[in-house]
């Protein structure tokens, strides 16, 4: 079963902040990835509710440690979980939270991944090798995932699919897209290809 994507919600959209009658399945998903990958940014491009976020300045002392490579005009960064929700057609409702992206913060990723039935890994092309210790930390946890490649405008565009599966060491069902997180339609895809690889897993209990 494949779900066709929705239209962009977004915090004022129409489903407002109750769900809506026709949800049947509410699933807990991850959105992970490394310091600065467009995490935040994804699940307020597509949360119908406003999302909650724990964002805190990036601070002097911060700055020798997070690398700033590729988001030079970063100035906040996700210090506990960002957390939103996106209704699919068909009934269900995916809760998404974002996990901080650098691994001071390790000691945080059982708790917030208990439940979760999977999750979408945002990898930055200019920086394949910062993604390697969450891709680590998914597969430890046992959770079904897809990658998103996150598109910035000096990514380089030489790699090829087989290349960056390769450099990834993903398994050969593991979905992979690429996505633009400031963009609904994008995200949202992204977030199809993580539920359909989920459904696909396990027909029975997604239905
Ligand atoms: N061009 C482009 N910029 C993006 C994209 N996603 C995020 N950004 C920008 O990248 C910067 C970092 O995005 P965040 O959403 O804060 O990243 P994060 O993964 O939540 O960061 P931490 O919580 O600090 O780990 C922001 O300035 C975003 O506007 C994208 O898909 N394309
Ligand atoms: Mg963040």
């Amino acid at each position: 079963m494949a779900f066709a994507p929705s239209s962009a919600p977004s915090a004022s959209s129409p489903h407002g902040i109750h769900l809506p009658d026709t949800a049947r399945e509410l699933v807990k998903i991850l959105v992970a990835g490394p310091f600065g990958v467009g995490k935040t940014t994804l699940i307020d491009s597509v949360s119908e509710i406003r999302p909650l976020h724990t964002e805190e300045h990036l601070s002097e002392a911060s700055a020798e440690v997070d690398d700033l490579a590729g988001v030079r005009d970063k100035t906040t960064t996700t210090v506990a979980i960002d957390f939103g929700r996106l209704s699919l057609p068909g009934g269900v409702v995916l809760y998404l939270f974002g996990t901080p992206g650098q691994e001071r913060f390790r000691a945080l990723w059982d708790d917030i991944a208990h439940g979760a039935l999977g999750a979408l890994v945002l990898v930055d092309s200019r920086r394949i090798d910062a993604s390697f210790g969450v891709l680590g930390l998914v597969e430890e946890s046992g959770l079904p995932y897809a990658v998103a490649f996150n598109d910035f405008p000096d990514a380089p565009r030489h790699h090829g699919v087989q290349e960056l599966r390769r450099a990834l060491d993903l398994e050969p069902g593991t979905p992979m897209v690429t996505c633009d997180a400031r963009d609904a339609n994008s995200s949202i895809d992204a977030l199809l290809a993580l539920v359909d690889h989920l459904i696909s897993r396990d027909p029975v209990e997604a239905r």
